[in-house]
C-alpha cells in the first residue's frame, strides 16, 4: 500500500516535469534542447540576410535527427543542400542523384576525409513557393521531392512528409532573420551568428538514415539555383577571407572541415564484447547532452540479434570507494553468458519499465532516461528515504555507467550476452 502510494505520487510529480522537446518550426529556441555544433566562420558573398548560414544546432532523440540552421534563403531558387554521412559507406566525392533537383551539377564535390556522406535533403524557395527533396545519394539512388510544400507561402512548417524514400521528414522555414553574419569575404562575427535563431530546421527520423548508433556527420552550404555555383556558406565553415567557392569542387584544399560531427556524449568502459549468434557484437551509444539541468540523454543499443529476443538495460552507480570491475562469462539461472559484465563494483539498476523491455526483432531499442528518475537502488534508506526506493537523479560531476544484457536464443537455450559498456559523466 505505501509504495504503491509512493509509486503513484512518484510519478504525479514526475509527470510534471517535462523533458526537452523539438518544435519544427523554423526557430531554434532555448528548452529545445539543442546543441551548437557549428558556427559560420566567414560573412557571406550571397547576400546578408538573403542567403546564409549562421550555425548548426543538432539534437538526436531515440527516433529523429533534429537539425537547426538560422539564417536565410533567397527566393532565387538558391539551392540548401544537407548532406548527411549517416552510415557506411557514402560519396567522399560527391555523386549525387541526377533526378533529384539537378544535385548532379555538384558530382566531383570532394569533401575533406572522413566525410562520406550517404543522403542529401535540397530545400529552395521561389516566391510564395518552397520545394524540399530528400533522398540516397548515388546515380541509382532514390528520391522524393515535395512541391510547395507549405501551400502558396515561401515561409511555414510541414510534418510528416513521406514518399519512397523519408517516412516522415518534418521541414520548417523562417525567413525573419536579419541578424547574424554580415556581407563580404570577413571573419564572421561568431557571437551574432551563434545568436540568430529563425531559419531553416528539419526532423529527419533516424529510421530514414539507415542509421545504426554509429556517428553521424553533417554537411550544409548553399550553391546556385543550378547546383552549379557555390557559395562561401557551408558549415563547417570556410576560413574568413574566402571567396564563394564556384565552380571548384575541392574542399580539402581550403582549411578546416567543411562538415561537423554530431558526437556521443558516452565514453567507452573496456570491455571484451563478443560476437552473437547473428556474427556481431551489440553496440550502447549515448547521445544528447551531458548536462544535468537539460536532461536529454539517450541511450541507443544496437546490433542486438534479430531473431527475437529480450534485452535489458542495466546502470550502475560507484558510490566512494568502490571500484569499477569485470565479471567475466556469469552464470544465470544455470546457463553461462557469453560475454562479461563491465560495469560491476557498484549498485546497479535495471531499466525496467513500460516499453523500456526491448523484446523484438528490430536489433535496435533506446530509452530516453529521466535523469531526474533514474532507476536505481542507490539511495534506499539513505538520509531518510524509504528502504523501497527505486529511484534517483544524477547530480552533475557523477559518473553513470551503462550496459546491455540480452537473450541470444538462437545459442541455445537461456543463452545470454552484453553488449558494450559505456560511462557518462554529467556536468
Ligand atoms: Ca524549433
Ligand atoms: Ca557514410
Ligand atoms: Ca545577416
Amino acid at each position: 500500500m505505501c509504495r504503491s502510494l509512493f509509486t503513484a505520487l512518484n510519478a504525479i510529480a514526475l509527470s510534471s516535469l517535462s523533458l526537452a522537446q523539438v518544435t519544427v518550426d523554423g526557430q531554434r529556441l532555448a528548452g529545445e534542447g539543442y546543441t551548437l555544433l557549428s558556427t559560420q566562420t566567414v560573412n557571406t558573398q550571397f547576400g546578408d540576410n538573403q542567403s546564409e548560414l549562421n550555425a548548426a544546432w543538432v539534437r538526436v532523440t531515440s527516433d529523429h535527427l533534429y537539425v537547426a540552421i538560422p539564417g536565410n534563403l533567397e527566393s532565387n531558387f538558391n539551392k540548401f543542400d544537407l548532406l548527411i554521412d549517416s552510415k557506411a559507406g557514402g560519396f567522399n566525392t560527391l555523386q549525387a542523384n541526377s533526378g533529384m533537383d539537378g544535385a548532379s551539377a555538384l558530382d566531383g564535390l570532394k569533401f575533406d576525409s572522413g566525410f562520406d556522406p550517404d543522403f542529401l535533403v535540397v530545400c529552395r524557395r521561389g516566391s510564395f513557393r518552397f520545394y524540399v527533396d530528400f533522398g540516397e545519394l548515388g546515380s541509382s539512388g532514390s528520391y522524393d521531392s515535395f512541391a510547395e510544400v507549405f501551400g502558396t507561402n515561401d515561409f511555414g512548417a510541414v510534418q510528416d512528409l513521406s514518399g519512397s524514400v523519408t517516412t516522415g521528414l518534418d521541414v520548417a522555414y523562417n525567413g525573419l532573420n536579419s541578424g547574424g553574419v554580415s556581407s563580404g569575404t570577413g571573419a564572421a562575427d561568431s557571437s551574432a551568428a551563434q545568436a540568430a535563431f529563425q531559419g531553416l530546421e528539419f526532423g529527419i527520423p533516424l529510421a530514414d538514415l539507415g542509421w545504426t548508433g554509429g556517428d553521424i556527420q553533417l554537411c550544409a552550404m548553399v550553391v546556385s539555383n543550378d547546383h552549379s555555383f557555390l557559395s562561401n556558406q557551408f558549415l563547417g565553415g570556410l576560413p574568413a577571407g574566402t571567396d564563394n567557392l564556384g565552380y571548384s569542387r575541392d574542399l580539402t584544399l581550403l582549411g578546416g572541415d567543411q562538415h561537423f560531427d554530431v558526437p556521443r556524449v558516452d565514453a567507452q568502459v573496456t570491455c571484451s564484447v563478443t560476437h552473437h549468434s547473428g556474427g556481431f557484437p551489440a553496440k550502447l551509444a549515448a547521445y544528447g547532452s551531458d548536462s544535468v539541468s537539460d536532461n536529454d540523454l539517450s541511450l541507443v543499443v544496437t546490433g542486438l540479434p534479430t531473431t527475437g529476443t529480450t534485452a535489458y538495460l542495466f546502470n550502475a552507480f560507484l558510490a566512494p570507494g568502490q571500484t569499477l570491475s569485470t565479471v567475466s562469462t556469469p552464470t544465470i539461472a544455470g546457463v553461462t553468458a557469453s560475454g562479461d559484465v563491465c560495469i560491476a563494483g557498484g549498485t546497479f539498476g535495471r531499466h525496467v519499465f513500460g516499453s523500456d523491455i526491448y523484446m523484438g526483432t528490430d536489433g535496435t531499442f533506446t530509452i530516453d532516461v529521466d535523469l531526474g528518475d533514474i532507476p536505481s537502488p542507490r539511495d534506499a534508506g539513505v538520509g531518510g528515504n524509504p528502504s523501497y526506493l527505486y529511484s534517483t537523479s544524477a547530480l552533475a560531476g557523477e559518473t553513470w555507467y551503462w550496459q546491455c544484457w540480452f537473450r541470444d536464443p538462437t545459442s541455445g537455450t537461456g543463452h545470454s550476452n552484453f553488449s558494450e559498456a559505456i560511462s557518462v559523466t554529467f556536468q
